[in-house]
């Protein structure tokens, strides 16, 4: 069989070729395979990648709905985070909600010149007088850096004023290669400032957190409704519609849920030293994956009657859209798809498209690190580069007063040989043998893969829907779900059977004919 890598490496010159081919790889479970990650995008390829800003401010932090979050820089920063991720959030009783907002300080050329720290503090007042909000956020673009406006200086000045909580993100677009350095910036400052502040006290002691679920097209509410319905209390969300009071007494759930390792698995680990609280990896996307999450979580919390309901739980949901689940899977069985999103989603997705019978034949991050590839075993393998030490690490002890391990020692290691207890296993291992998986994909690679492979669908997001609908391909937007959802859990699996079938089978696909399939792209003449 052909080497689909080699085909698309073969257009490269030899710096860009060495570079690449270490990104990709075709799965051969009988090799301990390797594939390099979280490191430079070479200069004027397309990537997909987004910056650390996007990944503190926009991904992290966004979705907390009751503080305030300043970016501070030009304008074009807040602008283009106002919204464009779909960080949806419910309105509810007294709990502010200022998520519709764009907060920024609109940076001007004087202010680079002469500095941004008055116009920062001026934007606080103004926060404060029209809407005294209890925590404000501060998050930096590249020009703050480069100029050193000193921000920590700014939210201490505030903290001191205000009697308010604020944290300031030294999180400009240029550190590190990718969102992923953003998702790190802000774990630390929620973990340093936030995390263990408050004084909420779960009401059950099936008490839990949901890390690394960010509410997009309401897959959050999803989850929480199928664990409430089995009696479980979800003390915060990190960070869909999450609450910034709530996040702050975290500390106290008994168990962590991990659903995007990427984003967050940092705040698990360190809310584990810091606080006893274990975590598991869990996976909503998909029948299965969400039937296997519900029964694990049940076997660490060891109750019969809260593993019956479970059980009857899952029997209910089941039968509740299995017919539907039938029908779209007959219309879809066989097909083939490619997934290309930031991070975890290339991963979960493909149990939800096995569900549909859909096979994944090629899958990659844009900035997932080796972990989410081969598996945390590998963690200790990793070499920091210059990059990644440019990152704040921090590091956490016990909590003598606020440590709590639900678990005894003997109970957990029985539990961590049946149950993904602080584990998980990477992506490749779910994956065919003979399939493909590239990091940080580029757009030269997208359209070649797609000739080669032929996938009959292909996941990703903005930046290359609409090149790959152009050829031919079914496109779907991993990132926003073009604007559907819930994807997760027992509905969600639906309604995207739905979005596929009606995606698939539209009869558009037979009305268009591509204009390079019947002329050449290059005629015409030019200044007419
Ligand atoms: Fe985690 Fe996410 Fe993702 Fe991500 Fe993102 Fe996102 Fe994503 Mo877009 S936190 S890694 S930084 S699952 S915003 S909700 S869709 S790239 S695959
Ligand atoms: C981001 C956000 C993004 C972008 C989506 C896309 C999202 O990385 O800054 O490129 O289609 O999910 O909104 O990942």
């Amino acid at each position: 069989s052909i080497d689909a890598n080699a085909v698309v490496l073969e257009r490269y010159n030899a710096k860009v070729f060495k570079n690449r081919k270490e990104h990709m790889l075709k799965v051969n479970p009988a090799e301990d395979q390797i594939i390099i990650a979280n490191t430079r995008a070479i200069p004027g390829i397309m990537t997909n990648r987004g910056c650390c800003y996007a990944g503190c401010k926009g991904v992290v932090l966004g979705p907390i709905k009751d503080m305030v979050t300043i970016t501070h820089g030009p304008v074009g920063c807040g602008f283009y985070s106002w919204g464009t991720r779909r960080n949806k959030a419910k309105a509810e009783g007294d709990t502010p909600n200022y998520i519709q907002y764009c907060f920024t300080t609109d940076m001007q050329e004087p202010d680079i010149v002469f500095g941004g720290t008055k116009k920062l503090k001026k934007a606080i007042d103004e926060i404060m007088e029209l809407m005294h909000p209890k925590t404000i956020m501060i998050a930096a673009t590249c020009p703050v850096g480069l100029i050193g406006d000193d921000i920590q200086a700014v939210a201490a000045e505030a903290e001191q004023e205000y009697g308010i909580r604020c944290v300031a993100y030294s999180c400009e677009g240029y550190k590190g290669v990718s969102q992923s350095a953003g998702h790190h910036i802000a774990n630390n400052g929620l973990m340093k400032r936030v995390i263990g502040t408050g004084d909420y006290e779960p009401a059950t002691k099936y008490s839990i957190n949901i890390l690394g679920e960010y509410n997009i097209g309401g897959d959050g509410w999803e989850q929480e409704r199928i664990l409430k319905k089995i009696g479980y209390e979800v003390v915060s969300v990190f960070t869909g519609d999450g609450e910034v009071e709530r996040i702050a007494s975290s500390h106290k759930a008994n168990l962590n849920l991990v659903q995007c390792h990427r984003s967050i698995n940092y705040i698990a680990e360190m809310m584990k030293t810091k606080y006893g609280v274990d975590w598991l990896k869990v996976n909503f996307i998909g029948l299965e994956g969400t039937v296997q999450s519900l029964r694990d979580m049940a076997a660490y919390f060891g109750d019969p009657e809260l593993a019956q309901r479970t059980e009857q739980v899952i029997a209910e949901e089941l039968a509740e859209v299995q017919d539907q689940m039938a029908a779209y899977k007959a219309r879809l069985n066989g097909k083939t798809a490619a997934l290309f999103v930031g991070g975890s989603r290339s991963h979960h997705y493909q149990g939800l498209l096995q569900d549909l019978g859909i096979k994944t034949v090629l899958a990659g991050y844009e900035f997932g690190h080796r972990d989410d590839y081969e598996g945390r075993e590998i963690i200790p393998n990793i070499k920091d580069d210059a990059d990644s030490k440019n990152i704040e690490h921090i590091t956490v002890e016990k909590d003598e007063k606020k440590y709590h391990a639900y678990l005894t020692q003997e109970q957990y290691d029985k539990l961590a040989a049946e149950i993904p207890l602080e584990k998980y296993h990477g992506m490749i291992r779910d994956m065919d043998e003979g399939t493909y998986v590239v990091d940080d994909l580029n757009m030269y690679e997208a359209e070649k893969f797609m000739e080669i492979l032929k996938p009959d669908m292909f996941f990703s997001g903005i930046k290359d829907k609409y090149a790959l609908q152009k050829a031919g391909t079914l496109s779907r937007q991993l990132h926003s779900y073009d604007y559907s959802g819930p994807y997760a859990g027992f509905k969600g699996a639906t309604q995207f059977g739905y979005d596929l079938c009606m995606g698939y089978f539209t009869p558009a696909w037979h009305m268009v004919t591509p204009p390079w399939k019947n002329r050449a792209t290059l005629q015409g003449t030019v200044g007419e």
